[in-house]
């Protein structure tokens, strides 16, 4: 998740506060293993790049999942290092509202239905998804506790914020908490708090024939409706989201305007694609140290290990290359940087497992002695190498079957300042194509 749009500019530009709810904290908890004690690492990425210092400014919080599962759910989550550069390293303790979740529970909501069914059906992969009653059971009841504690974030609000005038924007994101929406007005209403109510999806909102095939579809969408304001990366799932208001739900609904009414509500839908911190990119490639020391052309790739990115069809175009243009044979390399991701996932461990084959077949059939074709990085590597690697590679190939939106073509992109640029070879799949151009 990254970037920047229009509900965090309007919280900034504004002086309400903002309660940003999100499945993970914006950084990463760990256990010293020596020490015992609790440590705040920074994470990547660009949601809390840019949402972290409006939540900070505004004197905001921020509630969500602290990455491990505590025994003491009231051990003290500690403040940032003194030396830490993050963005949320302003954040501090008392503005941190974390989940603590029994693990099983969790594990059925973020790892079974989270992951399991509404990442592969969002992405219009129905054949991966699977529809597990008892998955959607803890899917409800997780939804319920983070409610309770955004309503309990409010309350901390209230009291440390009586006099501004203006209602706290609650941001919640993703299709980790569709239906959290509707507890926190309803909780909100009865404590007499004011507030709004925004809701964005960073991933695609699928067609109607593919979102129905969820058997609990009705609930998804009026979980969403609880917003007043209902965000999507682009218009085209912003009409899909409201096709199934009008079919599933019988909303009365207004296309032109991007407007669905329910219980006597008006909610606003609206396009918001995600953009990227381009300065901060710019400025990275302009001061980050070469990385590659190869002669040959680098073609990069930068990805999470995902089956939505399509590495595995990535892999076997450029075995295509060699094999059928063997002039390219000591002249090009792919970089290949996949991030860990749902490790714990039978499929993610499946697919690290036929990348892992792939890369070594490729490589067996092709090496010379003075040469590889692949090289493969399976982790994550600092946002500086990361700006080189965008600065002096030859080309980046982007290649979803199905992205939301794809921040990786931006940053390639704004990191192009040599003469000439690189080349970015993009899906017709990835949405961030649209704003590149
Ligand atoms: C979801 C949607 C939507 C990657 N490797 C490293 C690293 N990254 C950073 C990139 C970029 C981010 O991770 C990946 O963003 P994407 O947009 O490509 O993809 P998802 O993670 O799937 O994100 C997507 C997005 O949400 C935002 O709404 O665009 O469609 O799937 O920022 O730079 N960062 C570092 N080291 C790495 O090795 N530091």
């Amino acid at each position: 998740m990254s970037g920047t749009n229009s509900v965090s500019r309007s919280a900034c530009n504004s002086k309400c506060s903002m309660i940003v709810v999100s499945n993970r904290l914006p950084f990463i908890l760990r256990r010293n293993e020596k020490t015992g004690e609790l440590e705040r690492k920074a994470s990547a990425g660009g949601l809390v790049t840019a949402v972290a210092p409006v939540v900070i400014r505004g004197n905001g919080i921020w509630v969500g999942w602290p990455g491990i599962h505590l025994d003491d759910p009231n051990e003290k989550i500690p403040e940032s290092d003194p030396n830490d550069k993050a963005p949320t390293a302003g954040l501090l303790s008392k503005k941190i509202v974390p989940i603590h979740a029994e693990p099983k529970l969790f594990d059925s909501y973020y790892n079974g239905c989270c992951n399991g069914t509404f990442w592969p059906l969002f992405h219009s992969m129905p054949d991966r998804a699977t529809f597990i009653a008892d998955h959607w059971k803890a899917y409800i009841k997780i939804n319920q506790e983070f409610a309770e504690k955004t309503v309990h974030a409010l309350h901390l609000l209230k009291e440390s914020n009586e006099k501004n005038g203006s209602p706290p924007i609650v941001w919640v994101h993703d299709y980790h908490l569709m239906l959290a929406a509707n507890w926190i007005r309803q909780r909100a209403e009865e404590d007499d708090i004011n507030c709004k109510l925004a809701f964005f999806l960073h991933i695609p909102f699928p067609p109607w024939d593919i979102f129905r095939l969820f058997p609990w579809s009705d609930e998804i969408l009026q979980g969403i409706l609880g917003c007043d304001m209902v965000g999507f990366h682009i218009t085209d799932y912003c009409l899909n989201f409201i096709d199934c208001c009008q079919r599933n739900l019988g909303c009365r609904v207004d296309r032109k305007n991007l407007l669905v009414e329910l219980g006597g509500r008006t909610i606003c839908v609206r396009p918001l694609p995600i953009g990227v911190p381009y300065d901060r990119f710019v400025q990275l490639a302009q001061n980050a140290k070469p990385v590659l020391s190869t002669s040959q052309k680098v073609i990069l790739g930068v990805d999470r290990l995902d089956y939505t990115k399509g590495l595995v069809h990535r892999l076997k175009a450029f075995e295509r290359l060699l094999q059928k243009y063997p002039e390219h044979i000591e002249k090009v390399v792919l970089l290949q940087i996949s991030v860990p991701s749902r490790t714990d996932v039978k499929e993610y461990q499946d697919l690290k497992e036929e990348m892992d084959q792939l890369v070594g077949r490729i490589n067996g059939r092709f090496t010379t002695p003075n040469w590889s074709p692949i090289r493969y990085i399976y982790g994550c590597i600092g946002q500086d190498e990361l700006a080189a690697f965008y600065r002096d590679a030859a080309v980046a190939l982007v290649t979803p079957l199905r992205d939301g939106m794809n921040l990786v073509a931006k940053e390639f992109v704004a990191c192009q300042i040599n003469n000439p640029p690189g080349v970015l070879i993009v899906s017709p799949f990835a949405e961030g194509r649209v704003c590149v151009w």
